[in-house]
C-alpha cells in the first residue's frame, strides 16, 4: 500500500504540474503580449502627440524648439527618451541620457524614413530591455523630412511576467498539495482501511475464529473477492472440521462415517469404474429472480450423501432440469459442472415437456405409485396416458444415461426412487456390464395391495433389471420379494434375499437412510440454550407459551398431520392445566399442490388447525401454529433445538428423516421424540415414544408422558438415539449401498449364481 501511495503521489504531482505549467504558460504568454501591445500603443500615442509640433519646428529649422519639445515631453511613465532626427539620420534633438547614434537606432530610423511608416521593436540597449518606435516626420507636401524616436523601458513587462509566474507556482503547489492530500485520504478510507478490515476478517476465517464479515460499505469494490472468500472459508472450515472429526474419531477408536471417509471408501470400491446417479430432482436448480439467476440446493439428504461421492470420483448426476433458468446455464450437451463454488462433477439435465411432467411425475408417480405404496387410504389413480408418459420419460432418462456412459466399460449406476422403476431394465438390456442399483425411498406394499396396479408386471420386470434393489427396512424387502413371488415367474431366494429371473440375480436388501449430524456442520452449532431458542421463537411468532411441540413435514396426506392436531386437542381436553401453556407449531412445506388430493388436504389441515384454535385459544396463546411454507435448514435447526417434543405421526412412511434430524439437532441431549410405529425410523429409534397415529387419544396421552418425563430419562433416551444416528448416519447409508453394489458378482448369462452377501448392510 505504501508503494502504491508513493506511486500515486508521484504520478499526481507530475501530472498536475505538467497540466498547470502548460495552462500557465499560455496564460502568461497572453498577458505578456497584452502588456507589449499596451506599450506599443503608448509609444504610438506619444509619437502622435508630438509629430505635428515636431514637423512644424523641423520644417522651419527651429532646433531649439525641437530640443524643448523633447525635453518637455520626455518625462512620462516608463519613457526613457525621445529623439528627433533629420533626413540624414543626424540627431537634431535628444532627451538627456539618450545616446542617439547607436547603430540599432540609426538603422531603425533609416527604415522608417525610407518606408515612410512607423516601425517599432523590442530590443536591448546597454543591457536594458527597451521598446523603440521610429515614426517618419513629414513636410506639408508629405515628403519625409526627418524622424521621431520614442524609447520606452520595457523591463517592467519582464518583472510583471515573473511576478505572475511566482503566483502561478504558488497556486500550483497548493493545488497539488490539496489534491494529493485528498487522494491519500480517499485511499485510506476506501482502500487501506477496508482492505485491512477484510484482511482481519479473512484471518479470522482462516484460523476458524468467529468472524463478523465487514460492512457492505467496506466490501463495496471488494465484493467479487468477498464472494469467493465466503465459499473458500466455508470449504476450509469444512475441511478443518472434517480433519478434526477424523482425528477425534481416530483417537476415540471410533468408526463413524464422514464425508471424507465415504469419498475414500467409494474411490477404493469403484476402482476404475465411473459413477452415475439418476434422480428426478436435481441437486442444483437455477431460477430467475429479479433479472438475475439464483442457484438453490433443494433441501434433501440425498445431495448431502451423494455429493461427496460424486466429487471424489468425478461422477455424473442425471436429473430433470426443472428450474426456469436451467437451460441458460448448461452447455451444448446439457452439462454443467457443479458444485458451483468448486466444480468437481457433472450435472446432466434432462428436459421434459409440460405433458410429460404432468403424466410421469404428477400422474403416474404421485397419483398412482405414491398412494399405492403408502397405506394411507387414498385411492391410487392409474391412467393409461400417465403410464405412457412414465414409460417414455424412463426411456428418455435411459437414453441420456447411455449417452453419458459412452464407451465406459464397467459403469456403476445408482438410480433413485419410484420415478424410475423401468429404468434398470432399459439400461441393463443395452449395457449388461453396468452395475445397477435402485433405491426405493418409499414403502413397498403387500402383494395384495400392489396387485391393483394395472402395470404390476412391467414395474416388477423393470426393477428386476437392477443388480441391487434397496429399501429402508427389511419389511419392505419382504413385501417386495413376496410380490415378485406372487406375480412373476422367478425364483426367490429367501436365504440370500435375492431373485433369480431369466438367469439374472437381483439382491433385495435394506439400507436405512439417515442424516448428517450437525457436529459435522460447524455453522449448525448454537450458543443458545433450548430455553433461549424457545423464547426467541415465541417472541418472533407473537405468542405466549411455556411448552413447545413441533412437527415438520411436506403437507402430505401420508404424514398424519390432521391426526397429530387431533392428538393435541385430545391432550388439552384431558390435561386442561396445559391450556395456555402448550403450543404446537406445525411447519408444513406446500407439496405437489398441483394434484387435487394435495390441494384439498392443504385446506383440510388449515381448517382443522382453525377449528382447534377457535375452541381453545385465549389472549396471546393458541394451541396450534401452522406455518405453511418452506423453511431453510438453519431455521429448521432453530425449531428442532427449541422444542420439548417433536411429533412424527406418519400414517405410513419409508423412513422419515425429520425424526432423525430432530435427534441430530439435539446436541444438548434434551427433547422427546413421539414417533409413529408406521415409519421406517421406528424400527431403529426404540427410545422414542412409539405411537399409533390412528389412536388419537393415545397419541394425546404420549404428549403428556413426554412433558412429564423425568429429565434424566429424557437425556438417557436421547443419548442412545443420538448414538444410533451418529453411527448410522447418511454417509454410512451411502457407503453401505455402494459397497454392497460393488461387492456383488455380476453373473453372466447362463452361468448364474447368487453371490449376494447374506448381510451387506453393516459396512465397517
Ligand atoms: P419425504 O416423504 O419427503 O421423502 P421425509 O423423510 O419426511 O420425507 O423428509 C422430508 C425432508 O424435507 C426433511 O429433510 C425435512 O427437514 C424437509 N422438510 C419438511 N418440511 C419442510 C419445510 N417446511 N421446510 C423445509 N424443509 C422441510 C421420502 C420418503 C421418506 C424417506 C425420504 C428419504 O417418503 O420416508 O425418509 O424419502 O429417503
Amino acid at each position: 500500500m505504501r508503494i502504491l501511495s508513493w506511486r500515486l503521489i508521484l504520478a499526481l504531482t507530475i501530472g498536475l504540474s505538467l497540466v498547470s505549467l502548460a495552462s500557465s504558460w499560455y496564460e502568461i504568454r497572453a498577458q505578456r503580449n497584452a502588456l507589449r501591445r499596451d506599450l506599443d500603443s503608448k509609444a504610438e500615442t506619444v509619437s502622435d502627440n508630438l509629430a505635428a509640433t515636431a514637423e512644424f519646428y523641423l520644417a522651419n529649422g527651429n532646433h531649439d524648439g525641437l530640443q524643448k519639445l523633447v525635453e518637455l515631453s520626455g518625462k512620462r511613465d516608463h519613457l526613457v527618451g525621445l529623439g528627433i532626427y533629420g533626413r540624414d539620420d543626424s540627431a537634431l534633438a535628444l532627451t538627456p541620457g539618450l545616446n542617439g547614434s547607436l547603430p540599432v537606432l540609426t538603422q531603425l530610423l533609416k527604415n522608417a524614413m525610407q518606408d515612410n511608416r512607423d516601425i517599432s521593436i523590442f530590443t536591448e540597449l546597454r543591457f536594458k530591455r527597451v521598446h523603440l518606435l521610429a515614426a517618419p516626420l513629414q513636410a506639408n507636401n508629405k515628403t519625409v523630412i526627418g524622424a521621431l524616436l520614442v524609447v520606452h523601458d520595457s523591463g517592467y513587462i519582464d518583472t510583471e511576467t515573473f511576478r505572475i509566474w511566482g503566483h502561478l507556482f504558488l497556486r500550483m503547489a497548493i493545488q497539488v498539495l490539496v489534491i494529493v492530500t485528498i487522494t491519500l485520504l480517499i485511499i485510506r478510507w476506501s482502500l487501506t482501511g477496508p482492505v485491512a478490515r477484510v484482511a482481519v476478517w479473512m484471518r479470522a476465517l482462516r484460523t476458524g475464529q468467529d468472524a463478523v464479515p465487514p460492512s457492505a460499505t467496506d466490501l463495496d469494490f471488494l465484493l467479487p473477492l468477498a464472494r469467493e472468500v465466503g465459499p473458500l472459508a466455508e470449504s476450509m472450515q469444512r475441511a478443518r472440521s472434517a480433519a478434526e472429526t477424523e482425528a477425534g474419531l481416530r483417537n476415540a477408536n471410533e468408526s463413524q462415517w464422514t464425508a471424507q471417509r465415504l469419498a475414500d471408501h467409494v474411490r477404493n470400491r469403484l476402482g476404475k469404474s465411473n459413477l452415475f446417479v439418476v434422480s428426478n430432482r436435481e441437486p442444483y436448480i437455477h431460477a430467475r429472480r429479479d433479472n438475475t439467476v439464483a442457484v438453490t440446493v433443494p433441501a434433501s439428504g440425498l445431495v448431502t450423501a451423494l455429493e461427496p461421492i460424486l466429487c471424489a470420483c468425478n461422477g455424473t448426476w442425471i436429473a430433470h432440469g426443472s428450474g426456469d433458468a436451467d437451460a441458460e446455464t448448461v452447455d451444448a450437451h446439457d452439462h454443467l459442472k457443479v458444485p458451483p463454488e468448486d466444480p468437481r462433477y457433472t450435472l446432466r439435465r434432462v428436459w421434459l415437456s409440460r405433458e410429460q411432467e404432468e403424466g410421469y411425475y404428477y400422474g403416474f408417480a404421485n397419483e398412482g405409485l405414491w398412494p399405492l405404496c403408502h397405506i394411507a387410504h387414498t385411492r391410487p389413480i392409474f391412467r393409461a396416458s400417465d403410464w405412457e408418459h412414465y414409460y417414455a420419460v424412463n426411456r428418455k432418462f435411459a437414453d441420456a444415461l447411455i449417452q453419458e456412459i459412452g464407451s465406459e466399460e464397467n459403469p456403476v449406476v445408482l438410480i433413485q426412487d419410484y420415478h424410475f422403476a423401468l429404468l434398470p431394465r432399459m439400461l441393463k438390456d443395452r449395457i449388461p456390464n453396468a452395475r445397477v442399483a435402485i433405491f426405493w425411498h418409499i414403502p413397498w406394499p403387500t402383494p395384495e395391495a400392489f396387485e391393483i396396479c394395472p402395470w404390476q408386471r412391467e414395474l416388477l420386470d423393470g426393477l428386476l433389471g437392477a443388480d441391487l434393489i434397496g429399501f429402508h427396512v427389511r419389511a419392505h424387502c419382504n413385501n417386495f420379494l413376496n410380490t415378485v413371488d406372487r406375480i412373476l415367474e422367478s425364483r426367490v431366494d429367501w436365504e440370500h434375499f435375492s431373485v433369480k429371473r431369466n438367469n439374472h440375480f437381483t439382491s433385495v436388501l435394506p439400507f436405512p437412510i439417515s442424516v448428517e449430524l450437525p457436529c459435522d456442520i460447524p455453522e449448525a452449532r448454537s450458543n443458545l440454550s433450548a430455553q433461549e431458542e424457545r423464547s426467541l421463537l415465541f417472541a418472533e411468532l407473537g405468542i405466549e407459551a411455556t411448552f413447545l411441540g413441533i412437527g415438520i413435514d411436506r403437507v402430505d396426506y401420508t404424514k398424519g398431520i390432521i391426526e397429530r392436531f387431533q392428538a393435541v386437542e385430545s391432550f388439552l381436553e384431558r390435561y386442561p392445566g396445559y391450556q395456555g401453556k402448550f403450543t404446537f407449531i406445525q411447519i408444513g412445506a406446500p407439496s405437489r399442490t398441483h394434484i387435487k388430493r394435495y390441494a384439498d388436504f392443504q385446506s383440510e389441515v388449515e381448517a382443522e388447525a382453525n377449528r382447534i384454535n377457535a375452541r381453545f385459544r385465549y389472549g396471546r396463546w393458541k394451541p396450534i401454529v401452522f406455518l405453511n411454507r418452506q423453511h431453510d435448514r438453519h431455521q429448521l435447526e432453530h425449531y428442532y433445538r427449541a422444542a420439548h417434543i417433536c411429533m412424527v405421526t406418519s400414517l405410513h412412511d419409508g423412513m422419515n428423516l425429520v425424526a432423525k434430524e430432530y435427534i441430530a439437532a439435539r446436541q444438548d441431549e434434551h427433547g422427546v421424540l413421539i414417533l409413529s410405529r408406521f415409519t421406517g425410523a421406528a424400527r431403529e429409534l426404540h427410545d422414542a415414544i412409539i405411537v399409533n397415529p390412528y389412536d388419537v387419544s393415545a397419541t394425546g396421552e404420549s404428549i403428556a408422558e413426554a412433558l412429564k418425563m423425568d429429565p434424566s430419562e429424557i437425556v438417557e433416551r436421547m443419548r442412545r438415539m443420538r448414538r444410533s444416528v451418529k453411527e448410522h448416519n447418511i454417509y454410512w447409508w451411502a457407503a453401505s449401498l455402494i459397497g454392497a453394489l460393488c461387492e456383488l458378482r455380476l453373473d453372466s448369462i447362463g452361468d448364474a449364481k447368487s453371490t449376494a452377501p447374506e448381510r451387506v448392510l453393516v459396512v465397517k
